[in-house]
């Protein structure tokens, strides 16, 4: 392999030599560019369609997506880019997304996986990071121009020389586009193709950096455990660019299968419904507020969703209820999803007792995931007992893109990632998310789980949504409040309703709530999940 002219292995933090030399004897790393899937789906069926777009109904075959994107890798190129470089990615779900990013990958330029919700001080933050060369975005979309942030980003951080942008171009430029044959560079599978971002609700997300190795078995490995085949149609409603809906299995289990994705914007159940029955969708992926708000829909949307085989619910925690009414309302469909950007990721199976699916967060996707649960000082909890989950294995990072100082917090001597979430390992070996480490208040000495209080309280029926956060105060350090969402129909209980509630179930009575605020909403992060850093802060306000 020649040596890369770019800085792109700067601040990488490859796997160490005794363990990639086990994962290669196993013979998961295949070593080939990560967009080799879809090279093969152009010669084993060009005409099957590969990627549409929900709402104008265009379709790419395999081997128009292939060109397109050849296209656009040599017009990158054309405009001043190399291999090696990155290049900020920020698109709507659509097919042009698929081709960019497709683009990118043929042209050895290595994408920053942003989401349509980030906005300025994420993008600077992520291009700087990154030293990133390029942004390509959007033209207007939900009323925000991206072309005035990229402008600021160009003020912001200069080395963005270049910025490309689907629809009108405004001051910058279209996407690039060279028809003809294209020859990719050669790469190191070893060295990162893409870098996702870190989904954290505190702080600035930090650059998780996935190599072609690691990133093709995510994909291949979840492509089989979800059962995919070439006559699959995955719906992409999620935010493309996450993890989830991109790899697990998503865009790239799908087009190493030779599937049909299509690409949504609209998660409502009115739009997504017609799509999954115009396009007879078998497989999509959802955060659990999604999940939820299409299960009651199914009562009152009229749709034909018969074709639905599996629905992936993950990224924050669905409840056991929760999972068994989805399951009673659209089928035995539900699938429990725990992952994240830095590597592992748990499914549940198909061949599991549904009892299981519904209480648990699914196994680890590959026998090389080491997963130890340890308590406050790092050492291992019996079995069954809640601890914090530490990972280690063929695609969890061994630290962030260019971060020493995160590195030294998240990452363990011997190369685990803390993960700060907080688990049970049940007798089936199965993961159950019970919380996260620093989820939790302090009340008058006492630590209180949130995620323990907000499951009793979802269970009053006459509560949708809710999230618990500590409120600073004088006499007890914090106070326990319960921001909650009432269901269809219902007025939010009052304060006494809900403690006598949650005492009758028998919470503990320093767990229950000393304030309730009834709201429309809660707030959510880019992907969808609650956004806890910002509820705290609205209430502090
Ligand atoms: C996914 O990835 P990220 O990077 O946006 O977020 C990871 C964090 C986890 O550490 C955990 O705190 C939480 O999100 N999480 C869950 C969960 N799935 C993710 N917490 C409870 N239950 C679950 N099922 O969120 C992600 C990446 C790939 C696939 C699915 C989700």
């Amino acid at each position: 392999m020649p040596p890369l002219a770019s800085d792109l292995a700067t601040g990488f933090v490859a796997h160490r030599d005794e363990l990639v030399d086990r994962y290669r004897a196993a013979g998961i790393f295949d070593d080939r560019p990560l967009w080799a899937p879809l090279v093969d789906a152009v010669a084993a069926t060009p005409d099957a369609p590969a990627v549409s777009d929900a709402a104008t109904g265009r379709t790419l075959s395999y081997a128009d997506l292939l060109a397109a994107a050849d296209g656009r890798a040599a017009g990158f190129v054309a405009a001043g880019l190399q291999p090696g470089d990155r290049a900020v990615l920020q698109l709507h779900n659509s097919a042009e997304f698929a081709v960019a990013f497709f683009g990118l990958l043929r042209a050895g330029i290595v994408p920053v996986m942003t989401l349509p919700a980030h906005r300025i001080t994420e993008i600077a933050h992520l291009a700087a990071g990154s030293g990133a060369r390029a942004y390509i975005c959007d033209d207007v979309r939900g009323g925000f121009d991206f072309r005035e942030l990229a402008a600021d980003l160009r003020e912001r951080v200069p080395a963005v020389q270049q910025v490309f942008v689907t629809g009108d171009p405004g001051a910058f430029a279209s996407l690039p586009d060279r028809p003809g044959p294209w020859t990719p560079p050669a790469i190191d599978a070893d060295l990162p193709a893409l870098f996702l971002v870190s989904g954290g609700t505190t702080g600035l997300p930090k650059l998780i950096a996935r190599t072609h190795n690691d990133y093709a078995f995510n994909a291949v490995t979840s492509a089989e455990i979800a059962g995919l085949t070439a006559a699959d149609t995955y719906l992409a409603v999620l935010p493309a660019a996450h993890n989830f809906p991109l790899c697990c299995p998503g865009l790239l289990g799908m087009v190493g299968v030779g599937g049909h994705t299509v690409f949504a914007q609209n998660p409502s159940p009115d739009s997504a419904f017609d799509v999954i029955e115009k396009f007879r969708v078998t497989v999509t992926a959802l955060v659990p507020a999604l999940a939820q708000l299409w299960c009651a829909a199914t009562e009152w949307e009229p749709a034909d969703l018969s074709s639905l085989r599996l629905l992936q619910v993950g990224g924050s925690k669905l409840s056991e209820p929760d999972a068994a009414a989805i399951d009673a309302a659209m089928g035995p469909v539900v699938q429990q999803v725990f992952g994240m950007a830095e590597g592992l990721i748990c499914y549940t199976r198909a061949g599991d007792a549904r009892e299981l699916v519904h209480v648990s967060q699914g196994l680890p996707m590959s026998p090389f995931d080491e997963v130890r649960v340890v308590d406050q000082d790092g050492r291992a909890v019996a079995d069954g007992e809640e601890g914090e989950l530490q990972v280690r294995g063929p695609y969890t990072i061994r630290g962030y893109y260019r971060a020493p100082e995160h590195n030294a917090r998240s990452f363990t001597a011997d190369g685990f990632y803390s993960s700060g979430d907080l688990v049970r390992r049940l007798p089936s070996g199965h993961l159950s998310v019970t919380g996260r480490i620093k989820d939790t208040i302090v009340r008058a000495g006492e630590n209180v789980a949130a995620d323990d209080v907000e499951e009793h309280l979802l269970a009053h029926p006459g509560i949708a949504h809710a999230a618990v956060v500590g409120v600073p105060d004088d006499a007890l350090g914090e106070l326990i409040c319960a921001v909650v969402v009432g269901g269809r129909d219902a007025a939010v209980p009052s304060l006494p309703d809900i403690r006598t509630f949650l005492a009758a179930r028998g919470l503990a009575a320093f767990k229950l709530p000393d304030r309730i605020h009834p709201a429309d909403s809660l707030p959510v992060t880019s992907v969808g999940k609650v956004d806890k850093a910002a509820l705290r802060e609205q209430l502090a306000r």
